[in-house]
């Protein structure tokens, strides 16, 4: 039967997936559109709470957002990294993609560019997020506050000195506050029925980031990469081993010399791997053909959604790592 329109998508966010699935197959909408609503769903849904507002508060107790969308037909891109006060940040990607002759907008001035597109500036913070931040502080940074608990040694907290930050980078290797609980970038791949295949990202990042931490998922080839002739892939996980590998260009690259989607994923994961065993992290792939897999490494296991006639919709599928 015919492989398209298709999703894939980290992670169990069903609902993203479905958004998604639905926009191709009942809307005949782009595969663009489609990583669209999809990434733009959990961000409303706060997946994990590691999508979207009000999740993975940094060393200030404020959630930033980065994000990611390309197209594979154009290989055009837009991003935005540690955006602040703005919810949509898959969204304000896409702007960035289609208004401006750049790819990448940072920090307050990314925001400033989401007002003038008259994206509303409201506050990302929630009695949640702002409660785990009070906890990570009272318990990592005043270790006299609470009697008898010692402060967690693998974190430190600012202010910043050199020393500081050579402990840090000694602690953090490969073994950072990424866990099977504490995971969950949305990172989509969507097929469209003209073959069109766009890729996205959307995530708060890290725990405890030093303010200004910009993670893998808006990097280009290290979040999601996508191109019309190959195939694209989007990764999730400790971000900050990850980009230095871009696991997802990897990933479309070793298609485009003739691997399956779960060979290439598993080569860019054993990369990473190599050089950091204890690292945390997952991709998915997909080729221009339709056919899809995963791969992880230091995870039990790796669940991804996908969207397809052949399922009869979404389903949830499982890969071990
Ligand atoms: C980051 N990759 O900012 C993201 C977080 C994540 O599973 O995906 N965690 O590092």
């Amino acid at each position: 039967s015919n492989p398209f329109p298709l999703v894939v998508n980290t992670w169990d966010f069903t609902n993203a997936t479905l958004k998604a699935w639905q926009a191709l197959s009942e809307d005949k909408r782009t595969a663009l559109d489609a990583v669209e609503v999809g990434c733009m769903q959990c961000e409303l849904e706060q997946c994990d709470f590691t999508v979207g507002y009000g999740g993975s508060p940094d060393e200030n107790g404020e959630t930033t957002l980065d994000a990611m969308i390309m197209d594979g037909k154009s290989m055009d891109i837009g991003a935005v990294g540690a955006l602040r006060r703005i919810k949509h940040a898959i969204s304000v990607a896409r702007y960035v993609m289609e208004y401006t002759e750049h790819t990448f907008l940072v920090g307050d001035q990314a925001s400033a560019f989401a007002k003038a597109m008259n994206f509303p500036e409201e506050p990302l913070y929630t009695p949640d997020s702002h409660a785990k931040w009070r906890e990570w502080i009272h318990f990592n940074c005043q270790p006299n506050f609470w009697k008898n608990v010692s402060p967690n040694p693998k974190q430190s907290c600012g202010p910043y000195t050199p020393n500081q930050n050579s402990l840090r980078k000694s602690t953090k290797r490969g073994s950072s506050s990424f866990n099977e609980m504490n995971h969950d970038t949305i990172g989509m791949i969507a097929i469209d029925t003209e073959g069109n295949i766009a890729a996205g990202t959307s995530t708060n990042g890290a725990n405890h980031k030093i303010p200004g931490r910009v993670g893998d998922s808006p990097i280009p080839g290290s979040g999601a990469y996508a191109d019309n002739e190959v195939g694209a892939a989007a990764a999730t996980g400790d971000g900050d081993v990850m980009m230095r590998f871009l696991p997802s260009f990897l990933a479309v690259e070793e298609m485009r010399k003739g691997f399956q989607p779960d060979i290439a994923g598993q080569y860019a994961m054993r990369r990473i791997a190599k050089f950091y065993p204890k690292f945390m992290g997952g991709i998915v792939v997909v080729n221009k053909d339709g056919q899809y897999g995963a791969a992880c490494h230091g995870l039990s296991k790796f669940h991804y959604s996908v969207g397809s006639e052949d399922l009869g919709g979404v389903k949830v599928l499982t890969t071990p790592c």
